[in-house]
């Protein structure tokens, strides 16, 4: 084991990071020297929540008080976690004391190469889970270490700027790092701006994930989970707030339509889905080929700004730029989709800004709201309405199981009544399939998470091989959007496990449980799109890829 002295920000360790990195040798710049090993910090046994609440008063036996400035100043590395930062555990475990940065390394400017993804040299510690996240948990593999001025530094494997790789914006890089030298922009200026702004509606509309670290992270249970999120939004000054899963639920009657259509007229199949803007991004920057294969559908996020934007504002009589139209998601790579030109018209966004889970509970901490506060409400009208097939959008499977739901109903002329549970597309394997047999008809679906799984799928298509799917449902995350880079990192507050089954135990009590069912859907489509794939549902619900 290496020990070694990183100077300015660790004083004494003796943490084991040769897995990740390999040898310390390599770092002629870095002062090393062995120390003799430190009694581990007495910590008991504690379980997640104690831990996060006495954390500092376990370790140093401070009041809470002291001990939460402490944490504060921690590493000044500006990161979020706080009471569950891995680095300061390991730390602490290792009985290794902070100092001030003492900035004896000459300091390298920001890397600002990306739309939102800042790389900060100063504060990496070379553990190269940044590189290992974009290789092995997602896929495309564009971070790699690099040698200069005898510094070991995180940088993309071309040599290009970030934003110009094969990058795809799902920020797994930044959850995976410990110590916020990969970070995101906030956009929480922008919205406080917009609150405080007399002339803007501004309106809110909250990913179906995002409920799921909601009951997790306050206790709330899976029911008032949504009510708890609308409630917080007003709180902080939203004038409106609408339900994502109305716009999940939009996406499905659309998709499905798509689909029915090109089985019926013999299109181009398989089909895959089209609502993870990661996806997204890999299919334009590596796979252009295999384009006519997506669904044309804008994602539920650009289906919603589109129709806030165009029906809503007609609706209340409010001009296009007065209203200011807010996303909350559990994803990165939905503020890169929400920036795309194609969702900017005369120089007005569909949406606004967009906003993570974690931001929203930033937000939250600098309004001062406690959670008692907060006074769970009913989302707002003429959205409010929402199916459980589109609470489960945000787990994997949960897209393809909403489809299905349609396109038996649709296949067979037949309302399904039971048999509503696709449970073998459910879960966090990356690659799970099943073949429904609607009255001789065989509809053949995979559901991918993590972009690497859907390579090898993909190879076989260009290469002319029948994959044997009809419908094939990818997320760039694994697990889907419950383990986007917005929410907090998994395994702190909670697993993705309970997330998951936060989302299946709303859509087992939902009262609607198909996208078709969502009156406020079939209503929209009444008084506004026509019908599935009207003219006008095509201007304003489905969009093309730039490869
Ligand atoms: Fe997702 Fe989706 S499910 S992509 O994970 O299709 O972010 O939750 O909002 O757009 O609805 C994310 C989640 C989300 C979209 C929907
Ligand atoms: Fe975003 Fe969800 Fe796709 Fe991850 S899986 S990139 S959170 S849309």
């Amino acid at each position: 084991m290496d020990s070694f002295l990183m100077k300015g920000y660790i004083k004494e360790a003796n943490i084991d990071y040769s897995c990740s990195r390999g040898s310390m040798e390599d770092l002629p710049k870095w002062e090393f020297r062995e120390i003799p090993k430190v009694p581990r910090a007495v910590m008991p046994s504690l379980s997640l929540e104690e831990r996060k609440n006495n954390f500092n008063e376990v370790e140093l036996g401070l009041s809470e008080e002291v001990a939460r400035k402490e944490a504060r100043r921690c590493l000044k590395c500006g990161c979020s976690a706080r009471f569950t930062c891995d680095l300061r555990k390991e730390a602490s475990n290792h009985g290794i004391v902070y100092e001030e940065p003492i900035h004896d390394r000459p300091y390298i400017p920001k890397v600002d190469d990306h739309p939102f993804i800042v790389r900060d040299h100063n504060k990496c510690i070379s553990c190269g889970r940044c590189i290992a996240a974009c290789a092995e948990i997602e896929g495309p593999g564009v971070l790699t270490f690099y040698m200069k001025n005898g510094r070991q530094l995180v940088g993309t494997k071309s040599g290009l700027p970030l934003r110009d790789t094969d990058c795809v914006s799902c920020g797994q890089c930044v959850t995976a790092c410990p110590c916020a030298a990969l970070d995101y922009r906030r956009e929480r200026g922008k919205v406080v701006r917009a609150i405080n702004d007399p002339k803007k509606t501004v309106v809110g509309f909250v990913a179906p994930a995002v409920r799921s670290l909601i009951s997790n992270t306050f206790g709330v249970s899976y029911e008032e989970a949504s009510p708890f999120m609308a409630g917080l939004l007003k709180k902080l000054g939203f004038d409106k707030v609408f339900d994502f899963t109305f716009a999940a639920d939009l996406t499905i009657v659309e998709e499905t339509t798509e689909f029915l259509s090109r089985i019926q007229n013999k299109g181009v199949m398989p089909q895959f889905t089209s609502c993870c803007p990661g996806w997204i991004n890999f299919v334009e920057k590596r796979y252009p080929e295999i384009i006519p294969h997506l669904s044309t559908c804008k994602s539920p996020q650009m289906m919603m700004g589109a129709t806030v934007k165009n029906h809503y504002a007609k609706l209340m009589g409010i001009n296009k730029e007065d209203l200011f139209v807010v996303s909350i998601v559990p994803c990165l790579a939905k503020k890169y989709e929400a920036a795309r030109p194609e969702f900017i018209h005369d120089g007005i966004r569909d949406v606004d800004a967009v906003l993570t889970t974690t931001e929203m509970l930033e937000m939250m901490e600098l309004a001062d709201i406690k959670p008692s506060e907060v006074v769970p409400q009913e989302f707002d009208e003429p959205y409010k309405q929402v199916s459980g097939a589109g609470i489960l959008f945000g787990a994997s499977g949960g897209v393809a199981e909403a489809a299905l739901r349609m396109a038996v109903e649709k296949l067979t002329g037949k309302v399904l009544t039971d048999h509503l549970e696709f449970e073998e597309i459910r879960g966090f394997e990356g690659v799970k399939e099943s073949t429904i047999d609607v009255n001789g008809t065989k509809v053949r679906v995979a559901v991918v998470s993590g972009l690497k799984n859907a390579e090898p799928i993909i190879e076989k298509i260009l290469n002319g091989v029948d994959v044997g799917y009809d419908l094939i449902e990818v997320m760039a995350c694994p697990g889907g959007c419950i383990c986007g880079a917005g929410h907090p990192v998994p395994e702190k507050i909670d697993s993705l496990e309970k997330r998951q089954q936060v989302l299946v135990n709303i859509d087992k009590v939902s009262k609607y449980r198909k996208s078709q069912e969502n009156p406020d859907i079939l209503r929209l489509y009444n008084e506004f799109y026509g019908e599935p794939n009207s003219p006008l549902a095509h201007e304003l619900l489905h969009t093309h890829y730039t490869p």
